[in-house]
Protein backbone atom coordinates (compact mmCIF):
# COMPACT_ATOMS: atom_id res chain seq x y z
CA UNK A 1 0.00 0.00 0.00
CA UNK A 2 1.53 3.55 -0.66
CA UNK A 3 0.18 6.73 0.13
CA UNK A 4 -0.50 9.83 -2.16
CA UNK A 5 -2.38 12.90 -0.64
CA UNK A 6 -3.84 14.25 2.35
CA UNK A 7 -7.71 14.67 2.47
CA UNK A 8 -10.36 16.33 4.33
CA UNK A 9 -13.94 16.44 4.36
CA UNK A 10 -15.45 19.27 6.56
CA UNK A 11 -19.48 19.75 6.95
CA UNK A 12 -20.84 23.04 8.97
CA UNK A 13 -23.82 24.70 9.65
CA UNK A 14 -24.00 28.57 10.10
CA UNK A 15 -25.41 29.76 13.41
CA UNK A 16 -27.72 31.60 12.60
CA UNK A 17 -27.97 33.76 15.47
CA UNK A 18 -24.44 34.86 15.61
CA UNK A 19 -24.52 35.81 11.75
CA UNK A 20 -27.60 37.86 12.27
CA UNK A 21 -25.49 40.47 15.43
CA UNK A 22 -22.90 40.36 13.11
CA UNK A 23 -22.45 43.97 11.21
CA UNK A 24 -23.17 44.83 7.67
CA UNK A 25 -19.90 44.25 6.45
CA UNK A 26 -19.18 41.19 8.52
CA UNK A 27 -20.76 38.76 5.70
CA UNK A 28 -18.82 40.49 2.88
CA UNK A 29 -16.26 40.48 4.54
CA UNK A 30 -16.04 36.17 5.47
CA UNK A 31 -17.03 36.27 1.74
CA UNK A 32 -13.96 37.98 0.59
CA UNK A 33 -12.07 35.73 2.70
CA UNK A 34 -13.30 33.00 1.72
CA UNK A 35 -12.97 33.52 -2.51
CA UNK A 36 -8.88 34.43 -1.68
CA UNK A 37 -8.16 31.06 0.52
CA UNK A 38 -10.16 29.39 -2.38
CA UNK A 39 -8.24 30.82 -5.05
CA UNK A 40 -5.04 30.48 -3.25
CA UNK A 41 -5.89 26.48 -3.71
CA UNK A 42 -7.49 25.96 -6.86
CA UNK A 43 -4.97 23.75 -9.04
CA UNK A 44 -6.21 20.93 -10.98
CA UNK A 45 -5.00 18.25 -8.19
CA UNK A 46 -3.61 19.91 -4.72
CA UNK A 47 -3.41 22.17 -2.74
CA UNK A 48 -7.09 22.57 -3.82
CA UNK A 49 -10.62 23.66 -1.52
CA UNK A 50 -14.05 22.76 -2.90
CA UNK A 51 -16.85 23.92 -1.94
CA UNK A 52 -20.05 23.18 -1.37
CA UNK A 53 -23.84 22.79 0.20
CA UNK A 54 -24.96 20.07 1.68
CA UNK A 55 -28.46 18.77 0.43
CA UNK A 56 -30.62 17.07 3.07
CA UNK A 57 -30.70 19.49 5.77
CA UNK A 58 -27.61 17.86 8.19
CA UNK A 59 -25.21 20.52 7.25
CA UNK A 60 -25.20 24.03 5.49
CA UNK A 61 -22.04 24.14 4.31
CA UNK A 62 -19.05 21.17 2.91
CA UNK A 63 -15.34 21.61 1.71
CA UNK A 64 -12.99 18.87 0.65
CA UNK A 65 -9.24 20.13 0.82
CA UNK A 66 -6.55 18.33 -0.67
CA UNK A 67 -2.60 18.89 0.60
CA UNK A 68 0.22 17.17 -0.21
CA UNK A 69 1.60 17.80 3.41
CA UNK A 70 -0.34 16.87 6.28
CA UNK A 71 0.85 19.67 7.90
CA UNK A 72 -0.30 21.57 5.18
CA UNK A 73 -3.43 20.16 5.58
CA UNK A 74 -3.71 20.91 9.05
CA UNK A 75 -2.81 24.30 8.24
CA UNK A 76 -5.31 24.76 5.44
CA UNK A 77 -8.18 23.79 7.76
CA UNK A 78 -7.68 26.21 10.62
CA UNK A 79 -7.13 29.13 7.73
CA UNK A 80 -10.42 28.08 6.36
CA UNK A 81 -12.26 28.32 9.62
CA UNK A 82 -10.52 31.74 10.21
CA UNK A 83 -12.28 33.19 7.06
CA UNK A 84 -15.89 33.26 9.35
CA UNK A 85 -16.40 35.26 12.07
CA UNK A 86 -16.25 33.78 15.82
CA UNK A 87 -18.97 31.83 16.62
CA UNK A 88 -20.56 31.56 13.26
CA UNK A 89 -19.52 27.91 12.30
CA UNK A 90 -20.56 24.68 14.03
CA UNK A 91 -18.81 21.46 13.30
CA UNK A 92 -21.49 18.67 12.25
CA UNK A 93 -19.26 16.44 10.34
CA UNK A 94 -15.46 15.94 9.46
CA UNK A 95 -13.33 12.90 7.82
CA UNK A 96 -9.86 12.45 7.23
CA UNK A 97 -7.99 10.49 4.75
CA UNK A 98 -5.19 10.06 2.09
CA UNK A 99 -5.64 8.91 -1.75
CA UNK A 100 -4.10 5.63 -1.89
CA UNK A 101 -2.95 3.00 -4.03
CA UNK A 102 -5.42 -0.24 -3.13
CA UNK A 103 -3.70 -4.24 -2.70
CA UNK A 104 -5.75 -5.00 -5.65
CA UNK A 105 -3.77 -2.66 -8.56
CA UNK A 106 -2.79 -4.99 -11.70
CA UNK A 107 0.42 -6.21 -11.32
CA UNK A 108 2.32 -6.97 -14.18
CA UNK A 109 1.20 -11.06 -14.24
CA UNK A 110 -2.15 -9.48 -14.34
CA UNK A 111 -1.33 -7.36 -17.00
CA UNK A 112 0.14 -11.02 -19.59
CA UNK A 113 -3.42 -12.09 -18.61
CA UNK A 114 -5.39 -9.34 -20.31
CA UNK A 115 -3.63 -9.51 -23.26
CA UNK A 116 -3.31 -13.30 -23.56
CA UNK A 117 -6.99 -13.67 -22.50
CA UNK A 118 -8.71 -10.57 -23.20
CA UNK A 119 -6.51 -9.26 -26.41
CA UNK A 120 -6.39 -12.63 -27.51
CA UNK A 121 -2.72 -11.91 -28.23
CA UNK A 122 0.54 -14.86 -28.29
CA UNK A 123 3.16 -14.00 -25.41
CA UNK A 124 6.71 -13.41 -27.63
CA UNK A 125 4.66 -11.57 -30.61
CA UNK A 126 5.12 -7.73 -31.82
CA UNK A 127 1.51 -7.10 -30.87
CA UNK A 128 1.75 -8.85 -27.84
CA UNK A 129 4.69 -6.54 -26.68
CA UNK A 130 2.87 -3.72 -28.00
CA UNK A 131 0.05 -4.41 -25.76
CA UNK A 132 1.76 -5.01 -22.72
CA UNK A 133 3.13 -1.50 -23.15
CA UNK A 134 -0.04 0.30 -23.76
CA UNK A 135 -1.38 -1.30 -20.79
CA UNK A 136 2.03 -0.63 -18.24
CA UNK A 137 1.35 2.37 -19.68
CA UNK A 138 -2.13 3.31 -18.57
CA UNK A 139 -1.60 1.45 -15.13
CA UNK A 140 1.22 4.05 -14.60
CA UNK A 141 -0.83 6.91 -15.19
CA UNK A 142 -3.88 5.21 -13.63
CA UNK A 143 -1.85 4.83 -9.85
CA UNK A 144 -0.58 8.37 -10.79
CA UNK A 145 -4.24 9.57 -10.67
CA UNK A 146 -5.32 7.29 -7.72
CA UNK A 147 -2.82 8.92 -5.60
CA UNK A 148 -2.68 12.64 -7.20
CA UNK A 149 -6.48 12.92 -8.56
CA UNK A 150 -8.30 15.44 -10.24
CA UNK A 151 -11.53 16.05 -9.45
CA UNK A 152 -14.05 16.45 -12.53
CA UNK A 153 -16.18 19.68 -12.31
CA UNK A 154 -19.17 17.92 -11.95
CA UNK A 155 -22.45 19.63 -9.33
CA UNK A 156 -22.98 16.32 -7.32
CA UNK A 157 -20.85 15.25 -4.31
CA UNK A 158 -21.48 12.17 -1.86
CA UNK A 159 -19.71 11.46 0.72
CA UNK A 160 -20.12 8.31 2.85
CA UNK A 161 -17.49 6.56 5.22
CA UNK A 162 -17.32 2.88 5.02
CA UNK A 163 -15.54 0.07 6.42
CA UNK A 164 -15.07 -4.18 5.84
CA UNK A 165 -16.79 -5.88 8.16
CA UNK A 166 -14.77 -7.78 11.12
CA UNK A 167 -17.23 -10.31 12.38
CA UNK A 168 -16.02 -13.92 13.39
CA UNK A 169 -13.10 -15.90 12.30
CA UNK A 170 -12.54 -19.46 11.30
CA UNK A 171 -12.06 -21.60 14.35
CA UNK A 172 -8.75 -23.02 14.90
CA UNK A 173 -9.41 -27.20 14.34
CA UNK A 174 -8.08 -29.83 12.49
CA UNK A 175 -10.21 -28.61 9.89
CA UNK A 176 -8.47 -25.37 9.65
CA UNK A 177 -6.93 -26.16 6.18
CA UNK A 178 -10.34 -27.54 4.66
CA UNK A 179 -12.05 -25.00 6.12
CA UNK A 180 -9.37 -22.39 4.89
CA UNK A 181 -9.80 -23.71 1.07
CA UNK A 182 -13.23 -23.07 0.90
CA UNK A 183 -12.98 -20.34 3.33
CA UNK A 184 -15.83 -17.80 1.61
CA UNK A 185 -18.22 -20.99 1.06
CA UNK A 186 -17.70 -21.52 4.87
CA UNK A 187 -18.03 -18.29 5.93
CA UNK A 188 -21.13 -17.68 4.26
CA UNK A 189 -23.02 -21.16 5.63
CA UNK A 190 -22.00 -20.00 9.48
CA UNK A 191 -22.68 -16.02 8.72
CA UNK A 192 -19.61 -15.06 9.67
CA UNK A 193 -18.08 -11.96 7.40
CA UNK A 194 -14.43 -11.08 7.66
CA UNK A 195 -13.01 -9.23 5.01
CA UNK A 196 -9.52 -9.47 6.54
CA UNK A 197 -9.55 -13.07 7.21
CA UNK A 198 -10.17 -13.78 3.76
CA UNK A 199 -6.94 -14.97 1.56
CA UNK A 200 -5.17 -12.26 -0.70
CA UNK A 201 -6.75 -14.18 -3.89
CA UNK A 202 -10.04 -14.67 -2.73
CA UNK A 203 -10.17 -10.47 -1.44
CA UNK A 204 -8.50 -10.07 -5.34
CA UNK A 205 -11.33 -11.91 -6.70
CA UNK A 206 -13.90 -10.17 -5.22
CA UNK A 207 -12.41 -7.14 -5.55
CA UNK A 208 -12.43 -7.45 -9.54
CA UNK A 209 -16.02 -7.83 -9.70
CA UNK A 210 -16.22 -4.91 -7.58
CA UNK A 211 -14.72 -3.22 -9.97
CA UNK A 212 -16.68 -4.47 -12.72
CA UNK A 213 -20.20 -3.01 -10.91
CA UNK A 214 -18.28 0.25 -10.60
CA UNK A 215 -17.71 0.26 -14.32
CA UNK A 216 -20.74 0.74 -15.27
CA UNK A 217 -21.03 3.92 -13.79
CA UNK A 218 -18.26 5.20 -16.36
CA UNK A 219 -18.88 8.46 -17.65
CA UNK A 220 -21.56 9.25 -14.72
CA UNK A 221 -19.47 8.59 -11.71
CA UNK A 222 -16.44 9.36 -10.50
CA UNK A 223 -15.24 7.42 -7.40
CA UNK A 224 -12.85 8.58 -5.13
CA UNK A 225 -11.55 5.70 -2.04
CA UNK A 226 -9.51 7.54 0.64
CA UNK A 227 -7.74 5.10 3.18
CA UNK A 228 -8.42 6.30 6.49
CA UNK A 229 -7.45 3.40 8.94
CA UNK A 230 -5.74 4.76 11.63
CA UNK A 231 -7.27 7.78 10.95
CA UNK A 232 -10.39 8.46 11.59
CA UNK A 233 -13.22 6.75 12.68
CA UNK A 234 -13.85 4.09 9.35
CA UNK A 235 -11.52 2.73 6.85
CA UNK A 236 -12.12 4.57 3.71
CA UNK A 237 -13.86 7.82 2.72
CA UNK A 238 -15.86 7.42 -0.16
CA UNK A 239 -16.47 10.27 -2.15
CA UNK A 240 -19.00 10.06 -4.93
CA UNK A 241 -18.91 12.73 -8.00
CA UNK A 242 -21.61 12.72 -10.64
CA UNK A 243 -23.54 14.76 -12.84
CA UNK A 244 -26.53 13.73 -11.70
CA UNK A 245 -28.18 12.81 -8.37
CA UNK A 246 -29.83 9.75 -9.71
CA UNK A 247 -26.95 8.47 -10.34
CA UNK A 248 -25.46 8.35 -6.79
CA UNK A 249 -28.43 6.32 -6.07
CA UNK A 250 -28.48 4.23 -8.71
CA UNK A 251 -24.56 3.23 -8.21
CA UNK A 252 -25.03 2.97 -4.09
CA UNK A 253 -28.26 0.28 -4.77
CA UNK A 254 -26.33 -1.75 -7.61
CA UNK A 255 -23.29 -1.79 -5.00
CA UNK A 256 -25.36 -3.18 -2.57
CA UNK A 257 -25.66 -6.56 -5.02
CA UNK A 258 -22.15 -6.94 -5.41
CA UNK A 259 -20.65 -9.39 -2.73
CA UNK A 260 -18.12 -6.80 -1.42
CA UNK A 261 -20.57 -4.34 -0.25
CA UNK A 262 -23.68 -7.10 0.29
CA UNK A 263 -21.49 -8.99 2.49
CA UNK A 264 -18.79 -7.16 4.01
CA UNK A 265 -19.72 -3.42 3.49
CA UNK A 266 -19.96 -1.55 6.67
CA UNK A 267 -21.74 2.56 6.13
CA UNK A 268 -21.75 5.61 8.17
CA UNK A 269 -23.84 8.44 7.41
CA UNK A 270 -24.43 9.98 3.79
CA UNK A 271 -23.63 13.33 2.82
CA UNK A 272 -25.21 14.73 -0.46
CA UNK A 273 -23.46 18.08 -1.24
CA UNK A 274 -24.42 20.26 -4.38
CA UNK A 275 -20.48 22.43 -5.53
CA UNK A 276 -21.29 26.18 -5.36
CA UNK A 277 -18.37 28.51 -5.46
CA UNK A 278 -18.21 30.91 -2.20
CA UNK A 279 -20.51 33.86 -3.83
CA UNK A 280 -23.23 31.31 -4.90
CA UNK A 281 -23.14 29.93 -1.57
CA UNK A 282 -23.67 32.93 0.25
CA UNK A 283 -26.65 33.63 -2.29
CA UNK A 284 -28.15 29.92 -1.65
CA UNK A 285 -27.56 30.42 2.36
CA UNK A 286 -28.70 34.28 2.47
CA UNK A 287 -25.12 34.96 4.33
O1 LIG B 1 -8.92 1.70 -8.72
C1 LIG B 1 -9.69 1.11 -9.49
O2 LIG B 1 -10.60 1.65 -10.13
C2 LIG B 1 -9.46 -0.35 -9.63
C3 LIG B 1 -10.62 -1.09 -9.19
C4 LIG B 1 -11.20 -0.60 -7.87
C5 LIG B 1 -10.64 -0.71 -6.60
C6 LIG B 1 -9.29 -1.31 -6.19
C7 LIG B 1 -12.48 0.05 -7.72
C8 LIG B 1 -13.32 0.41 -8.78
N1 LIG B 1 -12.71 0.29 -6.38
C9 LIG B 1 -11.61 -0.15 -5.68
C10 LIG B 1 -11.41 -0.08 -4.30
MN1 LIG B 1 -14.41 1.02 -5.55
N2 LIG B 1 -16.07 1.83 -4.76
C11 LIG B 1 -16.45 1.77 -3.42
C12 LIG B 1 -17.79 2.27 -3.30
O3 LIG B 1 -21.34 1.98 -1.52
C13 LIG B 1 -20.70 0.92 -1.66
O4 LIG B 1 -21.28 -0.18 -1.64
C14 LIG B 1 -19.20 0.92 -1.83
C15 LIG B 1 -18.58 2.30 -2.01
C16 LIG B 1 -18.21 2.66 -4.55
C17 LIG B 1 -19.56 3.23 -4.91
C18 LIG B 1 -17.13 2.37 -5.46
C19 LIG B 1 -17.15 2.64 -6.82
N3 LIG B 1 -13.67 0.71 -3.69
C20 LIG B 1 -12.40 0.30 -3.39
C21 LIG B 1 -12.22 0.29 -1.95
C22 LIG B 1 -10.93 -0.06 -1.21
C23 LIG B 1 -10.98 -1.55 -0.95
C24 LIG B 1 -9.78 -2.14 -0.31
O5 LIG B 1 -8.65 -1.65 -0.49
O6 LIG B 1 -9.99 -3.17 0.40
C25 LIG B 1 -13.44 0.67 -1.41
C26 LIG B 1 -13.76 0.85 0.06
C27 LIG B 1 -14.33 0.93 -2.51
C28 LIG B 1 -15.66 1.32 -2.37
N4 LIG B 1 -15.11 1.39 -7.46
C29 LIG B 1 -14.47 1.13 -8.66
C30 LIG B 1 -16.22 2.18 -7.74
C31 LIG B 1 -16.26 2.42 -9.16
C32 LIG B 1 -17.30 3.30 -9.85
C33 LIG B 1 -15.20 1.76 -9.72
C34 LIG B 1 -14.83 1.69 -11.20
C35 LIG B 1 -13.83 2.77 -11.49
C36 LIG B 1 -13.36 2.73 -12.91
O7 LIG B 1 -12.60 1.83 -13.24
O8 LIG B 1 -13.79 3.62 -13.63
Amino acid sequence: MKEGIHVMHLFYRVDRMAWAELDPAGSAKALEKLEALCEANNNASHPLIRSYTNVGGKADLAFMLFHEDFSGLAQMHRDLEACFPPGALEIVYSYLSVTELTDYMPTDADLEARAKWEFKLTPGTKAFEEKMEELQQWNKDYKHYRLYPEMPDWDVMCFYPMLKKRDGWPAESCWTKLRKKFQRKFLQNDGDANWYGLDFKDRKQLMRSHATTGRKFAGRISQLITGSTGLDDWEWGVTLMAKEVASVKQIVYEMRFDEVSARYGGFGEFYINLRLNPEDLWKHLSL
